[in-house]
């Protein structure tokens, strides 16, 4: 029997290197990563799989028709698994025209390319907790309205309007599971997570080294909570969404949730560095610091700087992941105490 040949997306980001990992490792599918044309690409996320003999990069763009066409009618996919995005919330508000473009218009392109080319290839295209924005409850299950906060939350919310289209239009099995925040060591610096545990590990080699003029980390709204897993975990819960007799949309998340000043309180425990919030009354001015001489004077290793606050912030997101484990036998291995160890023993080891 022939082997199943499965495109990526997003294929040097943090979900589509996961992906990539998972089926090399639990299949013998052939697996296609999709990778726009730059001048300098970024392999770090890819270093585990780029030799294997049954991954290879292919060239192609969310933004352009003709190369997904292309990609859709030479490989014949079996599977085409969309994790490319404009994914940072907090830049969709200055360029809402790109994010619509890859996350909502890329999405319409790569549905036209199956549906002309493959009609029978499962597609997957990662959906977003941001689509629920403003909530109304909590935990927040699938049939939670869409009132989206963001350009970026807005985009994702007319994806997955697409995508219910084409799987009733035209019968194609086309699935947009809703994603809450799922974090890794291959995350991105522009999310919350792993610039706090890049700015821990930081700390952690100057205080090692005996110095005290570190620069703490700017953070905007330390209050926001957010469901955070790992994506690892994650990837796996996406190909069983793919893989079910019918296609149906289910919600991946912990079933918990945390603030951001949690995560920062469990990052720099995990580093062993020990702190204190000053000002707690004031959430401008509230400092994360470590008593340095006889509890007089503090060193800050947070400090809230108010311009990192968004013009419209999701305050709360929750989800109930139930249906997928109980129904596909979904769950999660790592749990929010592991995530933010493994991030930043990590980036404590592998600083430079
Ligand atoms: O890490 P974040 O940027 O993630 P956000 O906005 O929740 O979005 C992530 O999860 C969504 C799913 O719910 C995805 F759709 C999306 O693509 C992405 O993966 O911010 C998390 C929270 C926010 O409330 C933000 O205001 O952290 C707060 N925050 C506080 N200081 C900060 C910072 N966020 C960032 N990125 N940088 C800060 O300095």
């Amino acid at each position: 029997m022939k082997n199943k040949k499965v495109i990526i997306t997003g294929i040097l980001g943090q979900d589509g290197a996961n992906m990539a990992e998972f089926l090399l490792k639990n299949t013998d599918h052939e697996i296609y990563g999709m990778m726009r044309r730059s001048s300098n690409p970024n392999f770090i996320n890819a270093k585990a799989f780029k030799d294997n003999p049954r991954f290879k990069f292919v060239f192609g763009d969310l933004g352009d028709e003709v190369s997904l066409d292309s990609l859709v009618k030479e490989i014949q996919p079996d599977y085409f698994i969309n994790f490319a995005a404009n994914s940072f919330v907090g830049i969709s508000w200055n360029m809402p025209l790109q994010v619509f473009d890859t996350n909502t218009l890329g999405v319409i392109r790569s549905l036209e390319a199956i549906r002309k080319f493959k009609p029978d290839c499962r597609f997957y295209s990662a959906g977003s907790s941001e689509e629920w924005g403003d909530v109304e409850y909590s935990p927040q299950n699938i049939n939670h309205p869409i009132k989206p906060r963001s350009p970026d939350g807005a985009s994702k919310a007319a994806a997955r309007h697409l995508i219910k289209v084409y799987r009733e239009s035209y019968g194609m099995y086309a699935v947009h599971g809703i994603l809450f925040n799922h974090e890794g060591t291959k995350r991105g610096e522009e999310f919350v997570t792993r610039k706090i545990s890049k700015g821990v590990a930081n700390i952690y080699h100057s205080l090692k080294a005996g110095d005290l003029n570190f620069n703490p980390i700017s953070l905007g709204n330390l209050h926001s909570k957010r469901d955070w897993s790992d994506s690892e975990d994650f990837v796996e819960g996406v190909w069983l969404m793919l893989n079910q007799p019918t296609p149906k949309e289910y919600i991946l998340s912990s079933n918990k949730t945390h603030s951001v000043k949690e995560f920062v309180e469990r990052a720099f425990s995990a580093a062993r560095i020990m702190g204190c919030w000053l000002n707690e009354d004031n959430p401008e001015k509230m400092v994360y610091a470590m008593p340095v001489l006889d509890d007089v004077e503090y060193a800050a290793l947070v400090v809230v700087d108010p311009a990192l606050y968004r013009p419209a912030e999701v305050d709360l997101l929750w989800g109930d992941s139930s249906p997928i484990r109980s129904e596909l036998g979904w769950s999660p291995k790592s749990s929010f105490g592991d995530l933010v160890k493994k991030m930043v023993e990590y980036d404590i080891k592998n600083f430079s």
